[in-house]
């Protein structure tokens, strides 16, 4: 039998850097975390493409496990973000957008990620611009398991001018889905973020926490690493830069407090490599120190990288090569 994990040692100590974390409440009695008071549920996060899925996890769990740009289809992943407060364990599970075009295999299997996710999960957050629900939105509320709990995450709210049309917006919502809960918010205002743990709670079962009171993530360091490095690639390169590259970590070594890391940017043509390298290697360089800089906060280590970048055409049609660079 599992038995429940709640002790409060180091076990994520190795994303320290990790801000604040609430500490645990030491004038309760150590009873009251017993197995029997605790919840634990898995929570997915899902959406289309750029609506703010991974931006939420991350506010949810205090720190970037996921990472974010304003390109669409950012997030290739299931990614796993952990946060515990009081006796209940949120374990929040970030999707890639599903989109429609099913072009490449990789589109193919970024929406089989969405799928697998959905069916394990306990509780869902749907997660839509506030305002808006076009055809992109409605494919994927289709998806959406029936009989399981579903909340309708309104997000970007700050971005909504005129707030006097909400309410006949989420009246419109009302109706298109028995959606257990409805919350306009912003997962950029923290108060918001507080507030959804509360509406959320309550949807957690009774059980076993499945992972340390402090877990972050269930995501390697390695793997972190190589979505750092691709945030930045995206960030630093702007639309010129198709959304068809990729990183692999091609060596990942702990020397006491320092991590020696060497990854390969993957792009589909050599135009692209230029574009990726820039004039006289700057953007390279770029990418590689702000990833660098990232990651020694992250891993709380020194942190020693060296990039390079190869073109591998048709990778992202490619099934064998997909499953080479990790995606599921
Ligand atoms: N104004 C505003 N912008 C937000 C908010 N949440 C996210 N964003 C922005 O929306 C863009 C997309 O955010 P992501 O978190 O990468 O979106 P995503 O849904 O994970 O996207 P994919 O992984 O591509 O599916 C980023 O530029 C975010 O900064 C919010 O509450 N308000
Ligand atoms: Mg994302």
């Amino acid at each position: 039998m599992n038995s429940p994990r709640n002790a409060s040692g180091p076990a994520a100590g190795k994303h320290a850097g990790s801000p604040s974390r609430p500490e645990p409440d030491s004038r309760r009695p150590l009873e009251a975390e017993s197995a029997a008071a605790q919840r634990c549920g898995l929570v997915a996060i899902v959406g289309r493409p750029n609506v703010g899925k991974s931006t939420l996890l991350n506010a949810l769990v205090g720190q970037k496990i996921s990472i974010t740009s304003r390109k669409a289809q950012t997030t290739r992943h299931r990614i796993t973000g952990i946060r515990t407060v009081g006796p209940a364990q949120f374990v929040f599970v970030d999707t890639p957008g599903f989109q429609m075009k099913h072009g490449t295999a990789l589109h193919r299997t970024l929406n089989r990620t969405v799928l697998s996710s959905l069916s394990e999960v306990d509780v869902v957050l749907f997660v839509v611009e506030a305002g808006r629900f076009g055809l992109d939105d409605a494919k994927v509320l289709a998806l959406l398991p029936p009989g399981k709990p579903a909340l309708l995450i309104a997000n970007k709210l700050d971005a909504v001018q005129r707030r006097n049309d909400m309410l006949p917006w989420l009246k419109s919502m009302q109706e298109r889905h028995a959606f257990a809960e409805f919350v306009p918010m912003s997962a950029r205002k923290e108060a918001d973020v507080q507030r959804l743990f509360d509406i959320v709670a309550p949807y957690l079962p009774a059980g076993p926490w499945l992972h340390e009171e402090d877990a972050l993530t269930d995501r390697s360091e390695r793997f972190l690493a190589g979505e750092l490095i691709r945030e930045k690639l995206f960030r630093l390169t702007g639309d010129e830069l198709p959304y068809s590259c990729t990183v692999q970590i091609d060596k990942f070594e702990e020397e006491g407090n320092l991590r020696r890391i060497a990854a390969t940017i993957i792009v589909e043509r050599d135009a692209h490599k230029g574009m990726v390298v820039g004039a006289g290697g700057e953007r390279l360089k770029r990418i590689g120190s702000e990833a660098r800089q990232e990651l020694e906060q992250l891993l709380g280590a020194k942190v020693f990288l060296e990039l390079w970048v190869k073109v591998r055409s048709g990778w992202a049609d490619d099934e064998a090569h997909l499953r080479s660079f990790g995606y599921e």
